[in-house]
């Protein structure tokens, strides 16, 4: 057995039994591969390796994701079972919580992340796009990496929040660390905990009401705790969320709309030829290559899914990326086709946990990926893509890309 954590027990006898290792390396690099042998045996099957149920049909993950009185969250959405085993860091009070907690925190954080707070930003981050963009465009050969997904929202998000400067660099370790933490005690989580000590020292003094400016997202969750919504325990721990997402899941929600429009080129000329198509581009790019592959949930209840029953307690791994590319729901799912409709992909999620942050990753996204194309007549792969194994992420860690510019 490799987990310690989950303790699911023995194989039941009414579940296919599948032996894969979905935080083994090779998966992780490229899980597309092993999708229809999780998929295809039934609605939910038995991960051997993790002694834990598993789903990766559409309908099933997204009714799971719905159902957030039967599919806990407060107990963890990675393979340790808060009730069993202490958590790496305090609980988030959001993503790792249910009602009525998550209620009261998450009114508190949309109030705070609203609409209207993204439309003061959107003019800068504009021209930060676009004067990105001339770079870029200016050198002719970049790693879409390294010189754009891991820069542009570095350019917009932490001053958005109202970070310190000093010592911004953690913030992409920190991340890696969150998202590896979702998975099993594997080499890749050890090595990533190592590697992100001083990350984490450096992101919670970031959190401090001291350390944030007077205009930020972050102070936002100060004030609110200053109106009484929360503590300022809680709102410490509150803008600690805003750090552990907002970064790394843009970085390589860009990179991978950009490696995806590299591999269709007839694609990015159909976004060329009609500019409004970003906004379906960005959420396609979702569907087909989903950031978060990965997320688990815990059984408040006994439940019944197609002829299984699924005691109560247990962890349910839901493959987010699997039921974006379900053919039982998709039609051509292996084609990045940006005029598709995506409606109900799960690649933010779905139900009361649905990415709060996903009016920023779109901004984002939509505005360097405009910037760009206005830009560039032709993007092309220049060199060899690698990808980079995270627990959770489908990661880019380079790709390098020649752009032309346009006509
Ligand atoms: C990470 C937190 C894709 C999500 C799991 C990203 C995420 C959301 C919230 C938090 C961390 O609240 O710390």
């Amino acid at each position: 057995m490799k987990n310690a954590e989950a303790k699911g027990g023995i194989a039941p006898l009414d579940v296919p039994i599948i032996d894969i290792d979905p935080f083994a390396t090779e998966f992780l690099l490229d899980p597309y591969p092993n999708h229809d042998a999780l998929r295809d045996p039934g609605p939910v099957v038995w991960l051997s390796q993790y002694e834990i149920y598993a789903m990766a049909r559409f309908e099933e993950v997204r009714s799971a994701l719905l159902d957030h009185e039967t599919f806990l969250s407060g107990r963890g959405v990675g393979l340790s079972d808060f009730a069993k085993q202490e958590p790496w860091r305090p609980p988030s009070l959001l993503l790792e919580a249910d009602p009525p907690l998550h209620e009261r925190t998450r009114a508190i954080m949309q109030s705070v992340v609203s609409p209207a707070s993204l439309k003061r930003l959107e003019p800068v981050w504009k021209l930060r796009a676009e004067s990105l963009a001339d770079d870029l465009v200016t050198r002719g050969r970049f790693d879409a990496v390294a010189d754009l997904s891991e820069v542009y929202p570095m350019l917009v998000f932490p001053d958005a929040v109202g970070l310190m400067e000093d010592g911004r660099e953690h913030l992409l370790v920190y991340a890696a660390t969150v998202f590896n933490a979702f998975g099993p005690q594997n080499d890749l989580l050890a090595e990533s905990l190592v590697a992100a000590r001083d990350a984490a020292v450096w992101v919670a003094r970031a959190c401090k009401r001291e350390n944030l400016c007077k205009s930020g997202w972050g102070m936002g969750v100060y004030e609110a705790a200053d109106s009484g919504a929360c503590t300022p325990e809680e709102a410490e721990r509150l803008v600690r969320s805003l750090l552990s997402a907002g970064v790394d899941t843009t970085v390589n929600g860009i990179a991978t709309t950009i490696h995806a429009l590299t591999q269709f080129p007839d694609q990015w000329k159909k976004l060329r030829d009609n500019p409004r198509l970003v906004r379906r581009a960005v959420e396609e790019s979702l569907r087909w290559d989903s950031t978060v592959q990965t997320f688990f949930r815990t059984t408040s209840r006994d439940v019944r899914i197609g002829g299984v029953v699924i005691p109560e307690h247990s962890k349910v791994l839901l493959f987010l990326g699997a039921a974006n590319r379900d053919p039982r729901k998709w039609d051509r799912p292996d084609a990045f086709d940006i005029a598709r409709s995506t409606s109900g992909h799960v690649g933010f999620g779905a139900g009361i946990h649905q990415c709060l942050g996903q009016m920023i990753a779109r901004l984002e996204s939509q505005l360097i990926l405009t910037a760009l194309m206005e830009r560039c007549g032709s993007i092309k792969i220049a060199g060899p893509v690698r990808r980079r194994a995270n627990n959770t992420l489908h990661a880019v860690e380079s790709l390098p890309v020649v752009v032309s510019p346009s006509s």
